[in-house]
């Protein structure tokens, strides 16, 4: 091949928007190659229904939420596309909830959860900010005790996020708690979010929560089992005890649920996929440039 058509190979190539071709669905690609139960991408603008990516485990919009705001979205996050959408949630609101079906058949045993959320310092609640609740009951339970409760939410203080697996049958409680060294999580930025938890894992890490890719707190999962009839973004079942003071005030998206444990490796791959380095997408396309390249000296051999 000679200078001339090398450069008009690769002037092709670069002609291409690399970032709209190699980024835009990197993060979706990378979550379905994870082999979810279930996949939420919050990309609805109308309706009442959150589409399930990998299955029919459809999820349901309550009345208050915002559709349609921004996601996470390039530059900042140039693994989704440039026009990504997600839901706004109404702190004072009990219909600001995305309902999730029992169908997934989701249990307090075994499982992980990731996803993506925003909140300012305003949006954070007078309670505790649910991010993730799950329930052997389907409509009893504010998220204190007293019945099976398995829950992720983000401190008032904004720092602290917890995990809370809490059992009624052997009234075992896990009940962890992080300070990020970096400060408030409330600071309007989009962050990463996932959390395992296996009960057969008898170690000192069968539960953990990831915040952007790192392993922010790991503990033993001591707590009973119970399968779950109702799964909500964003509240707990009821709010008869606390009024509306548990209730999520931002933004959440990509909610992906798993009925197995993702590795460290995993959720700090999710992580890499949402933000993918620039020299890693030029380095991929210079891959894809000499693969062709190698194919033209190929097909020109054989000639
Ligand atoms: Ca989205
Ligand atoms: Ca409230």
């Amino acid at each position: 091949m000679n200078n001339a058509k090398m450069l008009l190979v690769a002037v092709a190539f670069f002609s291409l928007p690399a970032s709209q071709t190699l980024g835009s669905l990197l993060y979706q690609d990378t979550v379905l190659g994870q082999s979810p139960l279930a996949y939420y991408q919050l990309d609805e603008q109308v309706g009442t229904v959150a589409t399930d990516l990998v299955g029919t485990n459809h999820g349901s919009y309550g009345s208050a939420l915002t559709l349609g705001d921004d996601g996470p979205r390039p530059p900042a996050f140039g693994g989704f596309g440039a026009n990504n959408l997600a839901p706004q949630f109404d702190k004072d609101d009990f219909s600001s909830v995305i309902n999730l079906p029992s169908s997934l058949g989701m249990s307090s045993s075994i499982g992980s959860v990731s996803m993506f959320f925003r909140i300012t310092q305003d949006e954070l609640d007078v309670g505790p900010s649910f991010l993730f609740y799950g329930n052997s009951h389907p409509t009893t339970g504010d998220g204190w005790g007293s019945a099976n409760e398995h829950h992720v939410h983000l401190m008032p203080d904004g720092k602290r996020m917890a995990l809370y697996i809490r059992g009624t049958e052997s009234n075992t409680t896990l009940s962890v708690a992080s300070e990020p060294s970096q400060g408030s999580y409330a600071d309007g930025k989009w962050h990463h979010l996932a959390f395992t938890w296996d009960r057969n894992d008898a170690g000192d890490n069968a539960a953990r929560i990831y915040v952007d890719g790192n392993d922010i707190l790991s503990v033993a999962h001591d707590a009973n089992s119970f399968g779950f009839s109702s799964i909500r973004i964003g509240r707990p079942n009821n709010t008869s005890y606390y009024g509306n003071d548990r209730i999520f005030g931002g933004r959440l998206d990509e909610v992906a649920v798993f009925n197995r444990v993702l590795s460290p490796m995993e959720v700090s791959g999710q992580y890499s996929a949402a933000i993918p380095e620039p020299a890693s997408l030029v380095l991929s396309a210079i891959g894809l440039v000499g693969m062709s390249l190698y194919g033209w000296r190929r097909f020109r051999a054989q000639r």
